[in-house]
C-alpha cells in the first residue's frame, strides 16, 4: 500500500520559485510513489485575502499552475479546501483540545505580532485548520519548506493529544523537508515570500525574469576580485538552476574570473530555458477553464467522501451525537 501524502499551498497571491523548489516540485517528483492528495488553501488565504474577486482568480491560477507543473490528475487529487468543509468542523474540535498560549508560540504568529500587525483568529488558529487538513485524509508525509515544519509539529501533537483524550483516532504524520531547497532565498537574500516582495513568479515573462535577476543586490566587487558564492544571492539561484554549470562558476567566483553582470546574465538564459517548457504547458491549460474545474470538482468529491468518513469517527469519539 502507498503511503498517503497530502500538501497545500494557499492562492494567496502568485506561485514563485520558492512554492516550487520548496514545495510544488516535490508532490510533483513523489506522485508516482505516493497516494496524492493536494489541495489550494483557500481557506487559509482568507486570513490575508479580503476580495472575492481576488481570491477567486488566485485560486484559478494557482489549479492551472499545479497542473502546469505537471501535477497529474490521474495521480493526484487535486481539490479546492473549501470543497471538503469537514476540515473547519475539525479544526473546531481541535481548538478545543489546544491551549492558546501554545498556539501563540507558532513562528507565523510570532512573526505578525513582532511586525504589530493585526492579527485576526483565523491567523492564530491556523495550525489548527492545518491540522485538520492533513489528519482528515490519515496523511502519513507532507512535503512542506523549512517555513512550515513547525506547523507539521503542531498537526502530529494534536493528533496524539486527540487520540490520547478519544482513542486512536488518528494517523501521526511526518513532515518531509528537502533540505537542499528547504529555504529558497528571495532577491534580497530573505526567505523568498509574497510578503517580502522578493519573489520571482514561477511563471514569470522572460522580461519579468531578467528584470528579477538583474535587481538582486550583490557587493560591489570588481570582475578580478575572488567573490564567495556561498553568501551571493545570484549564485542561491545558480544552485537551483545551473546546477551542470556549478562546479566552473564556482571555482571562476573563488578565483575573480566573473563578474556579477556576466553572472546574472547566466543565471537568465539558465531560468529561462528551465522555465520555458512549464510556460507552454501552461499557456495550453489555461485555455480550457472548464477543464480544469472539472479537475477540481472531481477531486473535491473524493476528498470530501473520505473527509465524511473520517469525521463521522471524530464526532462519534468526542460524543457529538
Ligand atoms: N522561500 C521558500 N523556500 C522554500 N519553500 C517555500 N515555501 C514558500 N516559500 C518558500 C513553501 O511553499 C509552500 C506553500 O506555502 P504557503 O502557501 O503557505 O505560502 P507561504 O509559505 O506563506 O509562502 P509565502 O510566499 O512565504 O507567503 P506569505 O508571504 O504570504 O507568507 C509551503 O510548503 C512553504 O513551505
Amino acid at each position: 500500500m502507498k503511503k498517503i501524502l497530502l500538501s497545500g499551498i494557499q492562492p494567496s497571491g502568485k506561485l514563485h520559485i520558492g512554492n516550487y523548489f520548496g514545495a510544488l516540485k516535490q508532490f510533483v517528483d513523489l506522485q508516482e510513489s505516493h497516494e496524492c492528495y493536494i489541495f489550494i488553501a483557500n481557506y487559509h488565504a482568507l486570513t490575508t485575502v479580503t476580495e472575492a474577486r481576488t481570491l477567486r482568480t488566485n485560486t484559478h491560477e494557482v489549479a492551472i499552475d499545479y497542473l502546469a507543473a505537471g501535477l497529474d490528475p490521474e495521480k493526484t487529487t487535486l481539490y479546492l479546501q473549501s470543497d471538503v468543509p469537514e476540515v473547519t468542523e475539525l479544526a473546531w474540535i481541535f481548538e478545543c483540545i489546544t491551549t492558546v498560549p501554545y498556539l501563540e508560540r507558532a513562528h507565523a504568529f510570532k512573526d505578525a505580532e513582532a511586525k504589530s500587525k493585526e492579527i485576526n483568529a483565523g491567523l492564530m488558529n491556523y495550525p489548527m485548520l492545518m491540522a485538520a487538513d492533513i489528519l482528515v485524509q490519515d496523511a502519513d508525509v507532507v512535503p512542506v519548506g523549512a517555513d512550515q515544519k513547525q506547523h507539521i509539529e503542531y498537526a502530529r501533537d494534536t493528533a496524539e493529544k486527540f487520540n490520547r483524550l478519544y482513542g486512536d483516532t488518528f494517523t501521526v504524520p511526518k513532515a518531509h523537508v528537502l533540505e537542499k531547497v528547504a529555504i529558497i532565498p528571495g532577491t534580497d537574500g530573505r526567505k523568498m515570500s509574497k510578503s517580502y516582495g522578493n519573489v520571482i513568479p514561477l511563471f514569470a515573462t522572460p522580461d519579468e525574469v531578467k528584470g528579477g535577476v538583474m535587481a538582486i543586490p550583490t557587493d560591489s566587487k570588481g570582475i578580478t576580485e575572488p567573490k564567495n558564492p556561498d553568501t551571493c544571492n545570484v549564485f542561491a539561484l545558480h544552485r537551483l538552476f545551473s546546477t551542470d554549470e556549478l562546479p566552473e562558476l564556482e571555482m571562476r567566483y573563488r578565483e575573480g574570473k566573473i563578474g556579477y553582470h556576466e553572472s546574472k546574465e547566466i543565471l537568465v538564459r539558465n531560468m529561462d530555458s528551465y522555465l520555458a517548457p512549464l510556460r507552454e504547458r501552461r499557456e495550453k491549460i489555461a485555455k480550457d477553464a472548464k477543464a480544469v474545474a472539472g479537475i477540481l470538482k472531481a477531486g473535491g468529491d473524493k476528498a470530501r467522501a473520505r473527509a465524511a468518513a473520517k469525521m463521522k469517527e471524530v464526532r462519534e469519539a468526542v460524543g457529538l451525537v
